[in-house]
This record gives structure tokens, sequence and C-alpha cells, in this order.
């Protein structure tokens, strides 16, 4: 018996009777693929090596931009290694929840998530884009990513077509994941510290809008407070449990 078993009923029947519900997914749902968290305890927690600032921003890619393209490279070789965990599976088997995540991999995706259903709010590391915007990207081998390199397009350097710090969200997925927010009865928040912005206000807002909160995570969270629901243990051990034989859908109608 797990010290989160006895609230799994509880969560699982406000999955049951809410009409429209949503996933907002962190770093944490990756961990037991392998893939570093960005601040968990776990001493290979990202940041806690590198400086996010140094890496995940415009000032730190063009500070040094063989290193940040190193980093990223280093990335997705780890990324090409890993699989989808027991929580992906289980999310993969939800073909009509909207899963909106923070996550850069594509984990969700080779869990069966379809992709029109995965809402990448800070892009993704499989692909490099323009640094210009001129509409030049190119989907990569991860296990033999290409060097730094300029766009063939317009000369500008190529960089991962993730938002960093400082960037702004894609705007029409923002715009979509912000509306679907406003409107669910439940959300169900895997593997987040809750620490980014503005990602983390879609927890305020769906919380705001009177949606029920469900929390999965291994440890307490800045949004604990919000919780009708949280059900601490691994996302990989908890999700299979969770969803057992449950279709949650977003939209009824859909
Ligand atoms: C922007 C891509 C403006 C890159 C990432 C207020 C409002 C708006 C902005 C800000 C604001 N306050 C501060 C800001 C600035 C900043 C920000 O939020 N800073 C933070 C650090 C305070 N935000 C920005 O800069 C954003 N842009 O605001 O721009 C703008 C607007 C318009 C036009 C121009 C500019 C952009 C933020 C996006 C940054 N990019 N990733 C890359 O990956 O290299 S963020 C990065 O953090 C990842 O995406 C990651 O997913 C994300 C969030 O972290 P989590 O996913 O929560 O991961 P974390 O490690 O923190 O936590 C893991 C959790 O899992 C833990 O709780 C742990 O307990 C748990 N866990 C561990 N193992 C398990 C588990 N749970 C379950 N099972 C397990 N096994
Ligand atoms: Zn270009």
């Amino acid at each position: 018996m797990t010290n989160y078993s006895p609230l799994l009923a509880d969560a699982r029947a406000l999955l049951i009777q809410a009409k429209h519900v949503a996933a907002f997914i962190g770093a944490g749902l990756s961990a037991e693929s392998g893939i570093s968290t960005f601040r968990g305890a776990q001493a290979d927690a990202l940041w806690s090596r590198f400086d996010p600032a140094a890496l995940a921003s415009r000032e730190g890619f063009f500070a040094n931009p063989e290193h940040v393209i190193e980093w990223y490279n280093w990335r997705r070789q780890t990324l090409a290694k890993a699989s989808p965990n027991p929580g992906h599976v289980a999310l993969g088997k939800q073909k009509r929840l909207i899963q909106i995540t923070q996550n850069v991999d594509n984990l969700l995706e080779r869990a069966g998530v379809p992709g029109q259903h995965i809402y990448h709010l800070h892009g993704t590391i499989t692909k490099d884009r323009c640094d210009a915007f001129c509409g030049y990207e190119r989907t990569l081998d991860l296990e033999h990513p290409p060097s730094l390199g300029k766009c063939p397009q317009c000369g500008h350097f190529l960089r991962p077509a993730v938002v960093w710090f400082g960037e702004g969200l894609p705007l029409d997925t923002w715009k979509k994941a912000e509306s679907l927010c406003a409107r669910i009865d439940c959300l169900l928040v895997i593997g987040t510290s809750a620490s980014v912005y503005p990602a983390s206000g879609l927890i305020h807002t769906a919380r705001n809008s009177g949606a029920r909160i469900i929390i999965v995570n291994t440890q307490p969270s800045d949004v604990s407070d919000m919780a009708s629901v949280e059900l601490t243990g691994p996302s990989g051990e908890i999700l299979p449990e969770l969803l057992e034989g449950l279709d949650i859908c977003s939209f009824r109608n859909g």
C-alpha cells in the first residue's frame, strides 16, 4: 500500500465526473525516462549543473553559441536513447485528452498521444529553426545532431526550436491552451514545480475558472495549496493506476 493509494479513488472520481479535462505536464513526467528535470531534488537536475540563464536564453546563446548547441546536442542524444516510461504510455492511451506540456522532448508523441492533442508551450528540441524567424526549420536526427550552423535561407544562426527564457511562447499554442484552461472542470497537473511563467499561470487560470486540480508529483510544489487531490509519488507508477480503464476527454462533444 503506497501513501497515495487512498487518494487514488478520490482522484479517479473527479476525473470520471468531470466533463472537460486537460493535462498540464512538466519535466517530472520524463524523469523516469532518464531525462533530467530542471529543478527537482535529483542530483542530475539540469539547472544544478548548468546555469539556465547562460544556456537557455538568447543572451547565453550569442555569448557562446557552440557551447549552447553542444548542451542541446547532449540532451538530444540522451533523448534518442530514452523511451517513453509507463506514465507516458498511460497518457498515450487517452486519445481524447489535450495534453499541455512544458517539455521539449517527443516522448508523448512516441507513446501514441495524437500530435494535435499535444500543446508544446516551450517548443521542441527535435527541431532547429532560424533565429530570425524567416520560416526555415529542420527536423533533426537526434542521434547525430548537427553542430552550430547558419540558416540556408537568410544566413542567420540556426538554434533549437525551443522557447528560451525571455522569449515569448508560440502565440497560437498559448491562446489554445489558455482558452481551454478557462473552460475545463478538471486539470491533471503532472511533474511540474509550477515555477516557470507564463506557462504555470494556466493552473491558476483553470483554478480561477472553478476547475478541480489533481496533482501528481514526487514532492510538494508551488501549486500544492490549489489541489483538490495531491498524489505524491512517481508519475510512472501513479498514472497507470490513476488512468486504468478511463477514457477522459477535453471536449465532451469531441
Ligand atoms: C517570457 C525550454 C516574456 C528551453 C523552458 C512572470 C510572467 C512571465 C514571465 C516571467 C514571470 N516571472 C519570471 C518570468 C521569466 C521566466 C520565468 O518564468 N522564470 C522562472 C525561472 C521564474 N519566463 C520566461 O522567460 C518565459 N518567457 O515570459 O517572455 C515575453 C513575452 C512576450 C514576448 C517576448 C517575451 C519563457 C519560459 C520558457 C523557458 N524555457 N524550456 C529548454 O528546455 O532548454 S523552461 C523549462 O522549465 C522547461 O520547459 C521545464 O519544463 C520548465 C518548467 O519546469 P518544470 O517542467 O516544472 O520542471 P522542474 O524541474 O522545475 O520541476 C520538475 C518537477 O517534477 C518537480 O516538482 C519534481 O518534484 C517533479 N518530479 C521529479 N521526478 C518526478 C516528478 N514528478 C512526478 N514523477 C517523477 N518521477
Ligand atoms: Zn533564416
